[in-house]
């Protein structure tokens, strides 16, 4: 069958890269290779938080599977590996003893990459915290930073000089307000104090992450935010307002709180008294420069005015076709991010899309052609905003393969590549085949 031809490689300015993203406990297998136990094996143990409570323990058992696993990278003609590494697997208390077994795993990853041709780009935190560190707060104590910071040098003695880039944190709004606001990721919690913490913690935390890499030489550090469209559901005042209000918390606390120094006055109405005193002073390291920024984009959200309580919003749903998720396809906002992000907040900062995909109900025998047709578009996307001026150098795909999509467990398939979850067997979609034959014309 002829494939939909996608926008290829020599659509992209001469040096533009493509990749594909995983991370750790959505691919690894965390039950193995005497790895700690996380806030995500306890919350997914809590009935009610993931379907079917399934976890992360055997996933794509990524961890002894890797080799073939780079080689379908390799075969794509990717450019860029984005992977992150898991802090339990490395340190299973969270701190104290290396876990040896764990550091050589990431070692043996790193270098099959090199001899690959493929560009690690590490992230060292998407998700699984050490369940030694929840047990005293985790990302609530303000004890965060400095934890996190040894981790990092610990991580980065070893194989720092490998890297092609390093990001600390992936996705500061999930790990702080979808986990701590909403209580829709671990550790589950719904509180806004919790909440305030959290976030200032992450941003203090990939700080003084920074600080440690570029005290050991690296050079090639950024920070990766995820962003959501927000449109009013309707066009009163009050939808805009609740809107406005959704993206300041989304959209702009933390690339404000990393560029400008700053947390926007329509998060702090409801979050400053929350923060933790002197909170102004992590200013300081939460704004050390960054090489680059990386965006992770999905979707819209459409909101109008909520209960009254702060913050005051709640989402309807929109019009637009959805994926599996039930996330509307709006490759628009992609374009409106990369160029609106430049011009506000990063200026000439080289950007990458570090996320983006959809999950879809694949079946393994036919085309996944919905996927096609989302990648077009904000492939498009991108070349726009490139025309428009943003200082856009690269694109990364989510997700190599179907993996671990946390609180929907193994339901919801992100995958250029299918994965059995019995056999573990992994078959190239559509999807995979259309972008290879763009991006391996060299
Ligand atoms: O699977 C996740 C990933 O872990 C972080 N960004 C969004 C993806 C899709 O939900």
């Amino acid at each position: 069958m002829t494939l939909p031809s996608l926008p290829t490689r020599a659509d992209f300015p001469p040096d533009f890269m493509l990749g594909v993203a995983t991370s750790a406990y959505q691919i690894e297998g965390h039950g193995q290779g005497g790895a700690g136990s996380t806030h995500w094996d306890t919350f997914a143990a809590t009935r009610g938080n993931v379907i079917r409570a399934e976890d992360g323990a055997r996933a794509c058992d990524h961890l002894n599977r890797w080799e073939e696993d780079l080689d379908l990278i390799r075969d794509l003609g990717a450019d860029i590996y984005r992977f992150s590494l898991s802090w339990a697997r490395i340190l299973p208390e969270g701190r104290g003893t290396v876990n040896a077994a764990g550091l050589d795993f990431y070692d043996r990853l790193i270098d099959g990459m090199l001899a690959r041709g493929l560009r690690p780009a590490a992230t060292l935190y998407h998700w699984e915290l050490p369940s030694a560190l929840a047990d005293q707060g985790g990302w609530v104590n303000g004890d965060m930073p400095h934890w996190f910071a040894d981790y990092t040098e610990t991580v980065m003695r070893r194989l720092g000089n490998r890297l092609w880039s390093v990001a600390p944190i992936n996705e500061p709004w999930c790990v702080s307000w979808l986990s701590h606001f909403e209580g829709h990721h671990a550790p589950g919690l719904r509180d806004i104090r919790a909440a305030a913490r959290a976030m200032h913690h992450v941003l203090s935390s990939h700080g003084r992450a920074i600080e440690v890499m570029r005290g050991l030489g690296m050079q090639n550090l950024g920070a990766v935010c995820n962003f959501e469209a927000a449109l009013p559901a309707n066009d009163t005042p009050s939808a805009q307002a609740a809107t406005a209000r959704y993206d300041a918390i989304y959209n702009q606390f933390f690339l404000s709180g990393l560029f400008h120094g700053r947390y926007p006055d329509l998060v702090l109405q409801g979050l400053e008294a929350h923060l933790p005193q002197n909170y102004h002073d992590d200013f300081a390291h939460i704004t050390a420069p960054l090489d680059w920024l990386g965006l992770n984009y999905y979707t819209c959200q459409r909101l109008r005015e909520g209960n009254g309580l702060w913050p005051n919003y709640q989402s309807v749903e929109g019009p637009l076709a959805k994926t599996q998720m039930g996330w509307e396809i709006y490759p628009e906002g992609l374009h409106y991010f990369l160029t609106h992000t430049a011009k506000t907040y990063t200026g000439n900062l080289p950007l990458y899309v570090t996320e983006n995909g959809m999950a879809h109900a694949d079946h393994p025998d036919q085309p996944d052609l919905a996927r096609l047709s989302y990648l077009d578009a904000h492939l498009r996307a991108c070349l726009r905003a490139i025309e428009d001026g943003a200082p856009l150098q690269g694109y990364i795909a989510w997700s190599l393969m179907d993996n671990y999509e946390w609180a929907f467990g193994y339901e919801k398939r992100f995958g250029l590549v299918h994965v059995d979850f019995d056999s573990l067997q992994r078959r190239p979609k559509a999807s995979y085949h259309a972008l290879a034959n763009g991006w391996r014309l060299r």
